[in-house]
């Protein structure tokens, strides 16, 4: 038993690092997940295959995504939104794995924020060179839930600005099995993904895949 020289802080687990007010890193809380949430993103994709989405600006995005879930992210000429129907194949999206689910919602509770039921999980695939540019998440209804990211494969630099775009970003690197709950205070913040650098992961390949659960609707 390690003496604890600060009994009035709030107890921090190991592999547990706070980023700000709201945002807890749990580092390597997916890893032993991880096999079967790859399994379950194959078949997600088999359903409904990664894309690249326009924005309504009418770039395409380098960041091939999908969703599974009741509600699905979409971007296009329109404008940005959730939607039942996956307009690549007119069905709906398929529901959100077991694996999924349970992962996300064991993350929000020992970040303080559960029950979490999410409806949504936006997929997100980086090839090398891939990145996402600085942005907020505004389009869910509810911003009281929180989001719930979890990185497997190829590790990312992550950046985590304020709630001003021109706030200064903080890089945060972020690898396989690495789950972050973003919440309350830091539920609006600015952030985006630094282009992804080459290599080969064991279990993902020349990828890294982004699970990012939410409550939209
Ligand atoms: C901070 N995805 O899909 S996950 C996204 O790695 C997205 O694919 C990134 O940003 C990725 O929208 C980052 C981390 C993340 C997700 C949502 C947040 C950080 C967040 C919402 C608010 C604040
Ligand atoms: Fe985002």
């Amino acid at each position: 038993m390690t003496l604890d020289l600060f009994p009035d802080e709030p107890a921090v687990e190991p592999g547990e690092e706070p980023l700000a007010p709201g945002a807890l890193l749990l580092r390597g809380f997916a890893r032993s997940s991880a096999p079967e949430l790859l399994e379950a993103v194959a078949a997600v994709t088999r359903a409904a295959p990664f894309r690249f989405m326009t924005t309504p600006g009418g770039f395409r995005m380098s960041v091939a995504m999908t969703n599974c879930g009741a509600a699905g992210w979409i971007t296009d000429l329109a404008g940005y939104r959730y939607g039942p129907i996956d307009p690549l194949t007119g069905e709906h999206w398929p529901p959100i794995p077991d694996v999924f689910a349970k992962l996300a919602s064991q993350a929000a509770v020992r970040a303080g924020f559960g029950p979490f039921a999410p409806d949504a999980c936006l997929v997100n695939q980086y090839e090398p060179g891939t990145r996402l540019s600085l942005h907020q998440d505004r389009n869910e209804r509810d911003f009281s839930a929180p989001i719930v990211s979890v990185s497997l494969g190829l590790p990312a630099v992550f950046l985590f600005g304020g709630n001003q775009r021109a706030d200064k970003t903080q890089r945060v690197a972020l690898a396989h099995g690495d789950v972050v709950v973003w919440g309350g205070p830091a539920r609006l913040r600015f952030h985006g993904v630094l282009p992804l650098k080459d290599g080969e992961h064991p279990l993902a390949g020349r990828r890294r895949i982004n699970l990012t659960f939410r409550k939209a609707l």
